[in-house]
C-alpha cells in the first residue's frame, strides 16, 4: 500500500520538513552562488540562455520559471530512448499554488456535477482494484512547445522543441468510471480540476472535454507513469490522459470531475488554449482571427534526435541519423529526408510501431561529401497530413510544426 513511501521518499512531499518545494528547490535556483555556478544551456532563440536545475525527482532540466516551476526537457535526451523517462520529463503549471505534499491513501476524485445522476467519491484504492486498467504509450506535448522559435515573437514561455515527452501511461477508462456516476442524457461536456490553486488571480486551473470525447475508452485516469507512480511534478497521484490532445487537457493532480449539461467556457478554456478556427490555425502577424476554437489536437511532427543544429561530423563516412515522429493519434505513415536544405527528398526508415499515440523512430543512412549541408525531415500521418516548410504563425505560439533545419558541416 505505502510502496511509494518506502520506494521514495519525494513521492509524497517533495522537501521534508514542510519547507515546501521552493525553499528546497531553490537551494540551487534562488542563491546568488548557486546561480553562479548552476549549468546553463543557450536555446536557439534571442535570449535563450537558461538554468539546469535539478528538482524533486528529476534530473537538472531547462527552467523556464521557477514559482511555479515550469522545466523544459534538454533536447539530447529525446535521443537516449523512446520512451522519456520519469526523472527528464517536462513540466508544466499555470499557478504558483501547487500541492507540495499528497497523501494518496486519502486522496480522493469528487465526481458529480449537473448531469450526473449519481454523483461519488473514488479513492485511488477503488480507482487501483474496482476497474480493469488499461495501458499505451502516448506523447504529451504542451500547446506552446517551441513557442520561442515564433517569428515574429510571441508572448508566453519561451521555450525550445523540449516541451514534449513520451510515456506509459497506465490507469482506468475514464468511461468506466463515468459509467458508474450514471450520466444524464442532457451531459454535454467533463470538466477537471486538479488540488493546484490560483494565488496571485488568473482562475483555478479547469479544463473540460466533450462528453463523447470522455467515454471514447482512451481518455484514462492514469496513476502509473513508465512502471512508477507519476512524480509529483507531472500529476501525482492521478492525471487525465487525452492521448493525441494539446498537453492543457491532461490535468494533473485530479481531484474533481463534473459532468455539465452545457459547453464549460471558464478563463483555461475562453478565452485561453483557443485557436484560430480555420483549416491551418493560423493567420498573418498583427492580424487578429475571426473566430477561435478551443485547442484540440497535435500537429505532425518530425525532429532529427542524433545530430544538432551546428554539429561537426566525419566527410566521407558513412553514419545513421536518427529520429522521432509523431502525431494527433492518426500514427505515422511516411517520413522523408532531405540532405540538401529540402530540393530532393528521399524516404527514412521507420522504427516499430509502437502505438499510434507514441513517438516514432526513424532512421536515414548518410554519408556526407566536405562542406554544408542541411539536414530537414518530413512526417505525414496516416490521413495524409504533414508538417509547413515555412512556418504557421499564430498570437498564441502554439502548435508549430515547421519542418526544421539541422544545418551541420562535414570536416
Ligand atoms: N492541475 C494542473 N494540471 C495541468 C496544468 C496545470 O497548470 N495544473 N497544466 C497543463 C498543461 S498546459 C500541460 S502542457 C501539461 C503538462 O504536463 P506535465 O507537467 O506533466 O509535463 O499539464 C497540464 N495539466
Ligand atoms: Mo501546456
Amino acid at each position: 500500500m505505502n510502496h511509494s513511501d518506502t520506494a521514495n521518499p519525494l513521492r509524497r512531499r517533495l522537501v521534508a520538513g514542510g519547507a515546501g518545494l521552493l525553499a528546497g528547490a531553490g537551494a540551487s535556483a534562488l542563491s546568488g552562488t548557486a546561480l553562479a555556478q548552476a549549468a546553463t544551456v543557450n536555446l536557439p532563440m534571442v535570449n535563450g540562455k537558461r538554468n539546469l536545475v535539478a528538482y524533486p525527482e528529476k534530473r537538472p532540466l531547462i527552467v523556464l520559471t521557477s514559482r511555479p516551476p515550469q522545466l523544459e526537457t534538454p533536447f539530447e535526451v529525446f535521443n537516449e530512448s523512446l520512451i522519456t523517462p520519469n526523472d527528464a520529463f517536462f513540466v508544466r503549471y499555470h499557478n504558483a499554488g501547487i500541492p507540495t505534499s499528497i497523501d494518496a491513501d486519502t486522496h480522493v476524485i469528487r465526481i458529480g456535477g449537473s448531469a450526473c445522476g449519481k454523483p461519488y467519491d473514488l479513492t485511488m484504492a477503488a480507482l487501483r482494484s474496482q476497474f480493469k486498467p488499461i495501458e499505451y504509450l502516448a506523447v504529451n506535448q504542451c500547446s506552446g512547445n517551441s513557442r520561442g522559435l515564433f517569428n515574429p515573437r510571441v508572448t508566453g514561455g519561451q521555450l525550445a522543441n523540449g516541451a514534449m515527452g513520451n510515456a506509459r501511461w497506465l490507469g482506468v477508462p475514464l468511461r468506466d468510471v463515468l459509467a458508474r456516476a450514471e450520466l444524464k442524457s442532457s451531459a454535454r461536456q467533463v470538466m477537471f480540476n486538479g488540488l493546484d490553486i490560483a494565488l496571485f488571480g488568473g482562475g483555478d486551473f479547469v479544463k473540460s472535454i466533450d462528453v463523447d470525447h470522455a467515454v471514447d475508452g482512451e481518455v484514462m485516469l492514469a496513476y502509473q507513469m513508465n512502471g512508477a507512480d507519476i512524480p509529483m511534478l507531472n500529476g501525482y497521484p492521478v492525471k487525465l490522459i487525452v492521448p493525441g490532445y494539446y498537453g492543457t487537457y491532461w490535468v494533473k493532480h485530479l481531484s474533481e470531475i463534473e459532468v455539465v449539461d452545457q459547453t464549460y467556457e471558464g478563463f483555461w478554456m475562453k478565452p485561453a488554449y483557443r485557436i484560430p478556427d480555420n483549416d491551418c490555425a493560423c493567420i498573418e502577424p498583427g492580424t487578429a482571427p475571426a473566430a477561435t476554437r478551443p485547442i484540440g489536437r497535435f500537429t505532425v511532427r518530425s525532429f532529427i534526435t542524433s545530430l544538432q543544429d551546428g554539429a561537426r561530423i566525419k566527410a566521407g563516412q558513412q553514419s545513421v541519423v536518427r529520429g522521432i515522429a509523431f502525431d494527433g493519434g492518426q500514427g505515422i505513415r511516411e517520413v522523408a529526408f532531405s540532405t540538401d536544405g529540402g530540393q530532393s527528398w528521399r524516404g527514412a526508415k521507420l522504427g516499430a510501431d509502437m502505438g499510434r499515440y507514441s513517438f516514432r523512430e526513424f532512421t536515414f543512412g548518410l554519408t556526407p561529401e566536405r562542406g554544408n549541408h542541411d539536414l530537414r525531415v518530413r512526417a505525414w500521418n496516416r490521413s495524409g497530413q504533414s508538417q509547413p516548410m515555412d512556418a504557421l504563425w499564430q498570437p498564441a505560439g502554439y502548435m508549430r510544426n515547421v519542418v526544421e533545419s539541422v544545418k551541420v558541416t562535414a570536416v
